[in-house]
């Protein structure tokens, strides 16, 4: 299998985040890039680098133009009065509240997120920029008949919305994905989101629209971030209605469960006649993983690769979560399996 993989993502490296009341160094950091690497490189598979000329259209038609041009701004206009610290949002709106872009960098970095754990630093537009070029290449490779190729995005996408950042995530590599396929002119794309956490962003993009199925497994939100988003009855709307899918499960969740749930999910993939799968493929289900509570082991994950290969549709797998240092073999056990599946 082909990774696409640029080390821009680098640019990209918050010193902190804000959780239970106190700061805490990032999760999200550089070297979870190089974990999944090496997982990578263990198994000799190709790695290139994004084509720059990709088209960024995608992009455009994914996220909301003021969003792009505050993610590209924010950092300077913070670091004149705050050159030592990363853009952080301290307040937010709420009910009753009005739904406006104030002029104040405060302000804006409140509107345009929804938590504290998510720093901008002077390169996180570029490593953003830099991941959505790694998936639209890595797109285009499975648009050009490719069966399976891996999107080593970094930072992660899920959480990000039309016009909103957070949990780590700036721009929605997969959501900018599965339009592409759209804008190449395919039809019944879906969106499966495996990672440990809610794919707030993705869901709330595709809503209202029947052209991307999303399907996502995940902690109950109920327990479990993001809290807000990611119920059963969660299920679309107009168009979008019953074109959205969430199967919550229990802190605690093992293999046994879970792939009951994953099975559940292919067959709506099957029924839906999904052309195209993008996953979002976050590996923080682990029993290892240091911020998320569900009990997969090492083997689980090549089952995990198997069962998405048994729904023979080409397949990008777009990198999320995973947190440990192991994260490279996991992920190299999903996609090892679906190549031999
Ligand atoms: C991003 B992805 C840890 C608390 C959790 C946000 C989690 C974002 C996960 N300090 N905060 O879905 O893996
Ligand atoms: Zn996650």
């Amino acid at each position: 299998m082909i990774t696409v993989y640029s080390e821009e993502h680098r640019l990209h490296d918050g010193r902190q985040e804000f959780h239970r009341g106190k700061m805490h160094p990032c999760f999200e950091r550089p070297e979870r890039a190089e974990w999944i690497l090496d997982g990578i490189r263990q198994r000799n598979w190709e790695i290139r680098e994004p084509d720059p000329q990709v088209s960024l259209q995608p992009l455009y038609r994914i996220h909301r133009p003021r969003y792009l041009s505050f993610l590209e701004t924010i950092y300077d206009q913070w670091s004149l009065v705050h050159p030592q610290d990363d853009a952080i949002a301290h307040v937010w709106s709420c009910r009753g509240h009005r739904q406006i872009e104030p002029e104040s960098i405060y302000g804006k970095l409140g509107y345009y997120s929804y938590d504290a754990g998510t720093p901008i630093t002077a390169g996180t537009w570029s490593a953003s920029l830099a991941a959505v070029r790694t998936v639209l290449t890595a797109q285009q490779l499975v648009h050009a008949e490719a069966r399976g190729v891996f999107a080593l995005t970094r930072p992660p996408g899920h959480h990000a919305g039309a016009d909103f950042c957070g949990g780590y995530c700036f721009c929605n590599n997969a959501a900018v994905a599965a339009e592409a396929f759209l804008l190449d002119g395919l039809e019944r794309v879906a969106v499966l989101d495996v990672d440990f956490h809610h794919g707030n962003g993705t869901q709330s993009i595709f809503y209202d629209r029947s052209d991307v199925l999303c399907i996502s497994l995940h902690a109950d939100p109920a327990e479990a971030y993001p809290y807000f988003l990611g119920y059963r009855d969660e299920t679309g709307t107009g168009p979008g209605a019953g074109f959205n899918v969430n199967y919550p499960l229990p802190t605690g969740t093992a293999w046994d469960a879970y792939s009951k749930h994953l099975l559940e999910a292919l067959a709506v993939l099957r029924a839906y006649g999904t052309t195209r799968l993008v996953v979002a493929l976050g590996v923080d289900t682990c029993q290892q993983d240091p911020i998320s509570g569900f009990s997969l082991r090492a083997d689980d994950f090549a089952r995990l690769g198997e069962l998405i290969a048994s729904l023979r549709v080409p397949t990008l797998f777009v990198m999320e979560g995973g947190y440990y240092p192991a994260v490279g073999q996991m992920v190299a056990k999903v996609l090892a399996a679906f190549d031999a599946a």
